[in-house]
């Protein structure tokens, strides 16, 4: 069939859609057609398919259509003669708008502990779920201030995923995905509004909303010595019911070093980000700061505590069966706080630990491996502000000048790889190595378009933006599974995610604005019926499926970056 960006293309981006299929030996290559939707299917522009390289995955060999020369904006579809025509698609100056705002919205919906209204919420309004006021310390957490059955408050945040729990770890690589995605391009976020509850008018809607998680994470504190715990979990999978249904006892469980490091960066650029609108946010940004230092010296007298759920288990009762998101190594996290608190208190004396946790190799963000947004954060600041202070010598400048580059070499070195490693059956820069497909691959597609769009912005090398856009048409669409992964967007686009809350909610479409897993195949939810087990095929439109159609948090963020960079880049 063919594959299109069922949303559509930028004015004068490159523009591109696929035939999936191989023709019959010898026949000859057809032409393509870009037809008007309108009532007389004008059409508007003709082109030659070419053949693209071989398909890594099913060996095909498939055809090309190219229409970037074709700029006229409006609505179109294409149709190859003998081979039927394509989903309809926009083209546009800027084509992802609405997309991205609902991209965001879908954070709202995800809140816990707060009713979503008629106003805000439309059809999908429901009850408040979870009030989380009422939390157990679970006895791999307690201390000698809160002791094992211990009582603590904890509500807000956002769930997850298509569970009810609420994980700091990936809470922590959301928030600073979205928060890259404001510190990078500022006015386009605040001209984004979202149609949510404010907690300031003041604030861009997407800091409101971050707020809302913000505030929550804060709670996850102890404060008595800075830990934090891993996760506030009910002891297994809730069922599938609305919020509101589930009464389950919560645990805030065991603290662990990567929850703690992830939390020390959060509130460092929170508090950084946050600081313009101190005057609205009576005390907030004081209090991050001292959060985030509280943190880090929890972190420095526990520097390696991991989370390991079935140790825990041995130990402790109940036993814990949600997600664990329980990371091995930790040196990534440690660089990620390390360059968080340098870059938001410029205090050399966070230039040790950076220096100590360096990395020598950086792969695309995912939950447990962070270390390029620890380069990310770090290029953003020409630290020009340092130059006069007197704790910041010659020394030390030119060590932490040193470091600003070795973190801008390594996100162009990770582009540049990403940028020749292409399947050449899509020309998308997803799948072209089989490891971009496992759980959640969905977001390896949109993380390798965060980092090519992060080259661009250092180089304003034009291939990496194309790169970008080539994964982006990925996920609406140009793909094997022809599916735009955005639930309510696009003409063929999952109905079923594994989402209690559209599950249960008795209203036919899914909450809108999330972003599927995406084809795995681990297949690890053991449906049955998947279309194929060829990697880039294992997806299914099934509410069961929760390996490959569930939606989460950490997915949907770098999604909003990529949309957000796209957009405010577009050549005018
Ligand atoms: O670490 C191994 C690696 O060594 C090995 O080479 C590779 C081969 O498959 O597997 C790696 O482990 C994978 C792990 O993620 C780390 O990335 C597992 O196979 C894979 O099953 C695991 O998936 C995670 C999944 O939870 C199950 O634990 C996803 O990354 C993670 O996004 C997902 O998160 C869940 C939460 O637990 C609960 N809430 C919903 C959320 C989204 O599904
Ligand atoms: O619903 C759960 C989903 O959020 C998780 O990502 C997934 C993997 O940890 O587990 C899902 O819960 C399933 C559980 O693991 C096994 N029994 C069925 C549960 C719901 O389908």
């Amino acid at each position: 069939g063919i594959r299109i960006n069922q949303i559509g293309y930028g004015k004068y981006d490159h523009k591109t859609a696929i035939l999936d299929s191989d023709l019959f030996p010898g026949q000859r290559i057809p032409a393509f057609y870009i037809i008007a939707l309108n009532q007389n299917a004008d059409t508007v522009f003709t082109g030659q398919l070419h053949p693209t390289g071989k398909d890594i995955y099913s060996g095909k060999k498939n055809l090309e259509a190219d229409f970037t020369k074709f700029t006229k904006t409006g609505h179109y579809y294409l149709s190859i003669p003998g081979q039927g025509t394509s989903y309809p698609f926009t083209i546009a100056v800027h084509p992802f708008k609405a997309l991205l705002s609902a991209s965001l919205k879908a954070y709202y919906y995800n809140r816990a502990s707060m009713q979503i209204s008629d106003t805000y919420g439309g059809i999908w309004a429901r009850q408040e779920g979870h009030p989380d006021s009422m939390v157990y310390i679970h006895p791999s957490a307690s201390s000698s201030s809160r002791p094992k059955g211990a009582v603590i408050s904890a509500p807000g945040g956002w769930y997850d995923a298509g569970d009810y729990n609420k994980y700091i770890v990936n809470s922590g690589i959301t928030m600073n995905t979205l928060f890259c995605a404001f510190e990078d391009y500022p006015a386009l976020f605040k001209g984004t509004a979202l149609d949510i509850p404010r907690a300031s008018a003041v604030l861009p809607d997407i800091l409101n909303e971050l707020l809302y998680n913000l505030r929550w994470m804060l709670r996850m504190q102890d404060p008595a010595d800075g830990g934090v715990y891993h996760k506030l979990s009910s002891a297994s999978f809730d069922k599938m019911e609305m919020p509101a249904k589930d009464h389950d006892k919560r645990y805030v469980v065991q603290k662990s070093t990567a929850a703690t490091l992830d939390f020390v960066s959060v509130m460092a650029n929170a508090a950084r980000i946050l600081a313009p609108y101190k005057a609205h946010l009576p005390g907030l940004t004081d209090s991050l700061q001292e959060a985030a230092q509280l943190a880090w010296k929890w972190a420095e007298a526990n520097p390696a505590v991991r989370y390991d759920q079935d140790a825990m288990n041995k130990k402790f009762n109940p036993d814990i069966t949600t997600g664990a998101y329980g990371d091995k190594n930790l040196s990534d996290e440690w660089y990620l706080a390390a360059c968080s608190m340098l870059q938001s208190t410029l205090d050399p004396k966070y230039l040790t630990a950076v220096q100590k946790y360096t990395p020598q190799h950086i792969s695309i963000p995912s939950w447990s491996q962070v270390a390029a947004i620890g380069c990310i954060y770090l290029t953003k600041s020409n630290f020009s502000n340092l130059l006069n202070e007197t704790v910041w010598n010659l020394q030390k400048r030119t060590q932490l000048i040193a470091l600003q580059q070795q973190a801008k070499q390594a996100i162009i070195y990770l582009a540049d790889q990403l940028i020749h490693q292409v399947n050449a059956g899509f020309n998308t820069v997803m799948g072209g190595r089989k490891t971009d497909f496992n759980w959640g691959s969905n977001s390896n597609c949109a993380n390798q378009g965060w980092i090519l769009m992060e080259a661009y912005r250092l180089t304003g090398k034009v291939d990496y933006r194309q790169a970008a856009i080539s994964n982006l048409d990925y996920l609406l669409g140009k793909n094997p599974t022809g599916y735009c992964f955005v639930t309510g967007f696009g003409s063929l686009s999952p109905l079923h995610p594994h989402h209690r809350i559209s599950i249960s909610d008795k209203v036919e479409a899914p909450v809108p604005g999330w972003l599927v897993g995406g084809p795995n195949p681990g297949r690890q939810d053991g449906v049955k019926g998947y279309p194929s087990e060829q990697a880039d095929l294992s997806y299914i439109d099934n509410d069961q499926a929760y390996s490959v159609n569930e939606v989460a948090i950490n997915w949907n963020a770098p999604l909003v970056y990529l949309l957000a960079a796209i957009e405010a880049t577009e050549p005018a």
